[in-house]
């Protein structure tokens, strides 16, 4: 049986993606750019396609996920792609085990559907370029696109309907900026109250500063392009924390209103802020996404200051430093399917930071 494994991480925007102009097939109403971060943040997925198999299963976490359920069928639409494409008619067994420690406070679907689109399109016998990766990614999560490859990665929002051109490119790979640094920030790890898909959906139908943001965010993906290219930490950080926010605003002219920042999540803003005041110039800077744990970016010289920095402000729980990471990598061993292609127990070791696969 031929069992294709692979890991892919998550990624964290600092032009965000806030919006869609055709649900289906996931195009965004603009381009965004992410860092994809190291392996501390990754998916496992094994998949197969075997004639044995009288039904697709999907394994999530070591339960076997209900494929009648509309949304999770939503997000596996890559599979049925995938088989059009290599002209195939057999059922997929597809097993994937998050590896992010429980408090990360983490939704990890980006990590996950890269990690499907990469295992599922080579067990299939495809060889498919980070581009057509990045457009099946896409179709199980939007953010998905931009963790089919490593470091610095823009997904273009493209303007055809069939959604050809909506795809990621990288900009820059990891080793560009290796000082770069993405100190993690947990103050709640609960489950979020509106999902990112329904809120975006009300923000487009509702927001009035919602077209002032589509104005402005072609010019600024040009700039931040620019100061991460030229490694400008000050530059790119006023622009990551002023895009934080604009997102955050329309979320909060949404009606009714969308809040995902929290008073921990101003502390944090606040206490960034002074920390640059006290070092002159932008040397960390903050970034939120549809909940209020926060990412700091910084560079390595700065690391140990902004960890304790946040470690001391309340409601912090936890702390994580992560890098740039270079994007999926296909496993020889390790697979989550065994060789008559049942899906295997595993779990993640928080300590050990491994899979341990019985
Ligand atoms: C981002 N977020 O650019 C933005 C910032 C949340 C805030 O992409 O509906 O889970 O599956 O395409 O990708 C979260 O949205 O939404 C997201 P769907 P997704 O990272």
């Amino acid at each position: 049986m031929n069992i294709v494994t692979c890991e892919a991480t998550a990624n964290i925007a600092v032009v965000k993606y806030w919006g869609k102009r055709d649900d289906k097939l996931i195009l965004p109403t603009n381009s965004s750019l992410s860092f994809t971060m190291d392996e501390q943040l990754r998916t496992r997925t094994s998949v197969a396609f075997d004639s044995s198999f009288k039904e697709d299963e999907f394994w999530l976490n070591g339960k076997k996920m209900d494929l009648t359920d509309k949304e999770t069928a939503e997000r596996l639409q890559q599979i049925d792609v995938i088989r059009k494409k290599a002209g195939i008619t057999t059922k997929a067994k597809i097993v994937s085990l998050n590896c992010f420690p429980t408090a990360a406070g983490f939704a990890s679907s980006a990590a996950g559907l890269a990690a499907l689109a990469c295992a599922a399109s080579k067990a299939a016998g495809l060889n498919l370029s980070p581009s057509e990766l990045s457009i099946l990614a896409r179709l199980g999560s939007g953010s998905a696109c931009r963790s089919v490859d490593g470091g610095f990665v823009e997904w273009k929002m493209g303007s055809k309907t069939d959604g050809s051109d909506s795809i990621a490119v990288q900009i820059a790979p990891a080793s560009h900026w290796p000082e770069l640094r993405n100190v993690i920030a947990v103050v709640d790890a609960g489950k979020k109250k509106v999902s990112s898909r329904a809120g975006m959906k009300q923000t487009i139908a509702t927001s009035v500063l919602y077209p002032a943001r589509l104005q402005y965010v072609p010019k600024l993906i040009e700039e931040m392009k620019k100061a991460v290219l030229a490694k400008d930490f000050a530059k790119f950080g006023e622009l990551t924390m002023r895009e934080s926010s604009n997102m955050h605003a329309v979320m909060l002219d949404t009606w009714p209103s969308i809040t995902y920042l929290n008073d921990y999540s101003k502390e944090i803003m606040y206490a960034v802020q002074e920390f640059n005041a006290s070092k002159g110039s932008i040397k960390a800077a903050y970034t939120f996404d549809a909940g209020p744990n926060a990412h700091v970016y910084t560079t390595a010289d700065q690391v140990e200051e902004v960890v304790k920095l946040l470690s001391r402000i309340e409601g912090v729980t936890k702390t994580m430093v992560c890098k740039v990471g270079e994007g999926p990598k296909y496993l020889n061993q390790g697979h989550l399917i065994d060789s008559n292609g049942n899906a295997k127990e595993a779990r993640f070791d928080e300590i050990k930071k491994e899979i341990i696969v019985k």
